[in-house]
C-alpha cells in the first residue's frame, strides 16, 4: 500500500509510535510518506520505501498565526495526488484529522480514506476545551477508521464525545530488538554507588505528570533504601521541580539529564521506573521500561492498568498516593528475589503482548478495512 503518515515530529510517544510504525511498514514492503513540519526525530534511517515531505508555512506579516492546518491540508492533497496514496494515517485528531478531512475534500475525484489514531492529549486535554470540542468530534466522525491506544481512551472518547463511530483499540508497541536490558556498568557508577539503587522518571515534564509526586515518592524511598533519582526530559514544570528538589535538600541525589533521544542505557541501569501521572492514555515509557526489565510503580491513571500487570510487572496505586507508592517501591527494592521475578515478568509481558510485529499487522488489517469501505 501507499500510506501517508501525519504526526508530530518532536519528542513524545505519539511521534515515536507514528515513526516506528512507518519504518516497520516500509520494511514490510509498503511505501510510506511522512508529512510534517519537521523530520520526525526517530526517522533516522534511509530506506527506499520511506519519503519525507516537509510542510512549509508561509510567514507573511499579515498572518499573526501561521496557517499550519491549511498548509498541512495542501501538502496532504498534493502528496496524495502525485504519490497516489491509498490512505492517510493521522496521529492526533486535532489538528491532523481536520487537515486530512480538508485534503480529502480537495481530492474528491479519488477517494482518500483517513485513519485517525487517538493518543490521549487530543481527547483528554485539547478536546475538553470548549472551542475544540465540536471540531474534535467532527474529525473523529468523519474519519474512515478510528483507533485508540488503549481501552480506557476508547471508553473516554465515546463517553466525552458521544461518538457513534466504532473505535478500535490498537495498543502501542515495542521493538524488543531495540528495547532490551544492556550491560553498562560504567554508566551506573556515574550516577550511583555500588549499594545504591536507581529510580528513573521520563516524561515531557508537563503538569499531568505530577512531578512533585515523583520527588515525594523518591524522598520517602530514600529514607529506607540508599538510592538516586534520574529525571529524564524537560518541559514547563522543569524549573519548578528543580526548586522543589533543592528546597527538600535532595539536589545531590537527583540527576537531571534533559531530553534524551535514546533511553535504553538509562533504563538498563535503573531498578524502578516511576510514573505518577494524573492522565496517561497508554504510558509508552512504562512499556519501554518493562521491555528493559524495569518494574514500574505507577498511578492507576487512564490506560496504565492495561499495560502494567498489578503485582507482576509493577504496582498500580491511586493518583497522588505517594505513601503507598513509596511502600511498594521499598518492598520491591529490598527483596532481590521479588525484583528479579518482576523484572523477568516485565520483559516477558512486554514482548508477548506488545511486540511491534503483532501490532503492525493489526494496523495493516485496519488499513485494509478502511480502504475497502
Ligand atoms: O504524554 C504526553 O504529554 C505526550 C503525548 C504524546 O503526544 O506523545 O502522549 C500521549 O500519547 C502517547 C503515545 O500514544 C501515550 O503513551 C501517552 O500516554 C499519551 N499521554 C497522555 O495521555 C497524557
Amino acid at each position: 500500500m501507499r500510506i501517508g503518515i501525519i504526526c508530530y515530529p518532536s519528542y513524545g510517544g505519539s511521534g515515536v509510535i507514528a515513526t516506528e510504525l512507518g519504518k516497520r511498514l516500509a520494511l514490510r514492503g509498503h511505501e510510506v510518506h511522512f508529512i510534517s513540519y519537521d523530520r520526525p526525530f526517530k526517522l533516522n534511517m534511509f530506506h527506499q520505501n520511506i519519503f519525507y515531505h516537509e510542510v512549509e508555512v508561509l510567514d507573511y506579516p499579515l498572518f499573526k498565526f501561521p496557517p499550519y492546518m491549511i498548509a498541512l491540508a495542501s501538502k496532504i492533497a498534493e502528496v496524495s495526488k502525485w504519490a497516489e496514496l491509498d490512505l492517510v494515517h493521522v496521529h492526533y485528531a486535532v489538528p491532523h484529522a481536520v487537515s486530512a478531512f480538508l485534503a480529502k475534500q480537495m481530492t474528491r475525484e479519488k477517494h482518500l480514506p483517513i485513519v485517525t489514531t487517538l493518543h490521549g492529549t487530543d481527547i483528554t486535554v485539547v478536546g475538553h476545551e470548549p472551542q475544540f470540542f465540536d471540531i474534535t468530534r467532527f474529525s473523529i466522525e468523519e474519519s474512515d477508521a478510528v483507533t485508540a491506544v488503549s481501552r480506557s481512551l476508547k471508553n473516554e472518547t465515546e463517553r466525552i464525545f458521544n461518538i457513534s463511530k466504532e473505535i478500535e483499540v490498537i495498543y502501542n508497541f515495542i521493538d524488543p530488538d531495540e528495547y532490551h536490558r544492556v550491560s553498562v556498568p560504567e554508566l551506573k557508577v556515574r550516577y550511583a554507588g555500588e549499594n545504591e539503587k536507581i529510580l528513573i522518571h521520563i516524561s515531557n515534564f508537563r503538569p499531568v505528570k505530577r512531578l512533585k509526586d515523583v520527588v515525594d515518592v523518591f524522598a520517602r524511598v530514600k529514607k529506607d533504601v540508599p538510592c538516586r533519582l534520574l529525571m529524564v526530559g524537560d518541559g514547563p514544570d522543569g524549573p519548578g521541580i528543580h526548586q522543589y528538589i533543592e528546597s527538600n535538600g535532595l539536589s545531590d541525589d537527583v540527576f537531571f539529564l534533559g531530553k534524551q533521544e535514546r533511553v535504553v542505557e538509562l533504563l538498563s541501569i535503573s531498578d524502578l521506573c516511576l510514573l505518577t501521572s494524573e492522565k496517561e492514555s497508554f504510558g509508552l515509557v512504562a512499556l519501554e521500561a518493562m521491555a528493559c526489565g524495569v518494574p514500574v510503580i505507577a498511578s492507576t491513571a487512564g490506560g496504565l492498568p492495561e499495560i502494567i500487570k498489578e503485582g507482576e510487572t509493577g504496582y498500580l496505586l491511586p493518583i497522588g498516593n505517594v505513601e503507598a507508592m513509596a511502600d511498594k517501591a521499598v518492598r520491591v527494592l529490598t527483596n532481590p528475589g521479588q525484583w528479579l521475578q518482576m523484572s523477568g515478568n516485565a520483559v516477558k509481558h512486554s514482548v508477548e503482548s506488545f511486540h511491534i510485529d503483532r501490532i503492525v499487522q493489526e494496523y495493516e488489517q485496519c488499513y485494509q478495512k478502511a480502504t475497502e469501505k
